[in-house]
């Protein structure tokens, strides 16, 4: 690692000593950034790389709500609103019991050069809570989401922050929380995206995050003489993502021969189509948070607290969480001929194992550059709200699609090395960068 990064690393480090992903996500980008620093002194003399680490805001907040059992519950609420230099923050919201402030800085600062990938005018933010939504109720659901939204609606708005869904935030939650922003702010404006068709949702948004990944690897694949017709691709997880992932790639006619939950994941080595692909929206509305229903639906084989990394496949996609897929998985692939790996969820692979399929000159798509559909369609979203129309299912598809693919040239443009081979995670991390950094110095010093 150069010098420029241990040191720059070491600072961050000494004040933030307790936040692993987010240190992760830092150094992962600083190491892509070290020759454009070096290349273009004006980065360091206006100290944008210390600035643009810093969020510009964080805000912490208390969610009282009562359950159904009339027992009052606490949970932890948050919004980072990390770089506005581009556009308003924008980003989704995560409920999980997991959440917590390392978490959604790495997010927020992933979410700044993915936003600033797909070229609209978005910032970057992520916010969420440490609530688990597994077992609740459709009443407990609401009342959370109304305590969380009395906050959280004195911070945004639809110029200053536009959240939207996450793990666990889907339309229904947003339902929820557009009701309470309304009923407090007596306004109907776009100040959340991934809102129901009939009251200023986007027709594809729920599908476009999984199809935006699928379009990207057809891009990645092009670039490499090939197609994705015919491979078999191991997904993981069984939510928002990994549905729109399994409907594109079947019909695009690959074989998708997994997916994952946290008890475990399925293996159908006949690919998951047709009923198949509606039996998961099936799954995730159950609230259980289980695949092994799947198993015992189309009579094939469970494998209990396993990942799917060890299956024989072409592509892997992870659409889980961050650092599901680590070193020993990494190896697992290569030995078994896995030649792409495409990020769908949000740091999916530990840097051990990205390093791991970077060496070994394996395809390897970042999650910021090969899941920006989803953020994509949510600024498409935010076009029609300020506009008030609707565009059909086509003219978003095509700009989605437009979107991916120009995504994709600004990855090869800041991403082929030397040897010809595109390192995506430095394409995508220093175009990322770029038009996020330029716009904070025509700014000023903010
Ligand atoms: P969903 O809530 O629909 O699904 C999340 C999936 O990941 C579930 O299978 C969930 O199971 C699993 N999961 C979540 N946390 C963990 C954990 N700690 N350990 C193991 N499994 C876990 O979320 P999405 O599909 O929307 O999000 C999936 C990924 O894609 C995330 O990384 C998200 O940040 C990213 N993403 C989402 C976008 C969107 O528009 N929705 C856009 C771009 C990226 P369980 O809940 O049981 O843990
Ligand atoms: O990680 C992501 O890009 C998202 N969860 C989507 C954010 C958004 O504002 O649509």
């Amino acid at each position: 690692m150069s010098s420029f990064v241990n040191e720059f690393m070491g600072s961050i480090k000494a004040k933030d000593p307790n936040q692993p992903e987010f240190l992760q996500a830092v150094e992962e980008v600083m190491i892509s950034l070290a020759p454009i620093v070096e290349k273009y002194p004006m980065y360091l003399e206006s100290k944008v790389l210390q600035r643009i680490v810093e969020p510009e805001r964080v805000i912490q907040f208390r969610i009282p709500w009562i359950d159904d059992g009339g027992n009052i519950q606490v949970n932890r609420g948050f919004r980072v609103q990390f770089n506005s230099a581009i556009g308003p923050y924008k980003g989704g919201l995560r409920f999980h019991p997991s959440v917590n402030l390392s978490i959604l800085k790495f997010l927020g600062f992933e979410q700044t050069f993915k936003n600033s990938l797909t070229t609209l005018p978005m910032g970057g933010g992520k916010g969420g809570a440490d609530f688990d939504p597994k077992g609740k109720s459709d009443n407990e659901i609401m009342k959370f989401c109304q305590s969380f939204m009395t906050e959280l609606f004195r911070h945004i708005g639809p110029e200053t922050d536009v959240p939207a869904g996450d793990i666990g935030v889907g339309g229904r939650e947003i339902g929820y929380l557009f009701g309470q922003y309304k009923r407090l702010s007596n306004s109907f404006v776009g100040v959340l995206t991934g809102k129901g068709l009939g009251w200023g949702g986007s027709l594809i948004r729920p599908e476009a995050t999984g199809y935006g990944v699928i379009y990207f690897a057809e891009e990645v694949l092009k670039a490499h003489q090939s197609t994705i017709a015919g491979k078999t691709i191991a997904i993981s997880g069984f939510g928002n993502v990994a549905w729109g992932a399994v409907s594109k790639a079947t019909e695009l006619g690959a074989k998708v021969v997994t997916i994952s939950g946290p008890d475990g994941y399925i293996y159908d080595p006949d690919g998951i189509n047709g009923e198949k692909i509606e039996y998961m929206l099936e799954l995730r509305n159950s609230n259980r948070d289980i695949v092994a229903p799947y198993a015992q639906q189309f009579g094939v084989e469970f494998f209990a607290n396993k990942r799917p990394w060890e299956v024989k496949c072409d592509i892997a996609i992870p659409c889980a969480t961050q650092n599901e897929l680590n070193l020993d998985d990494a190896k697992t692939l290569l030995k078994n001929g896995v030649t792409a790996v495409i990020e769908a969820a949000n740091m999916p692979c530990t840097a051990e194992a990205m390093d791991l399929f970077v060496d070994n000159k394996i395809i390897f798509a970042p999650g910021k550059a090969a899941n920006a559909g989803g953020v994509a369609v949510s600024g498409l979203e935010m076009s029609q709200n300020s506009m008030k129309l609707h565009w059909s299912m086509d003219e978003l598809d095509t700009k989605l699609h437009e979107i991916m693919k120009n995504i994709h040239v600004q990855c090869v443009m800041h991403g082929t090395q030397r040897s010809g081979y595109i390192n995506y995670i430095n394409g995508a991390n220093i175009a990322g960068f770029i038009r996020v950094a330029d716009a904070m110095l025509d700014q000023g010093v903010v």
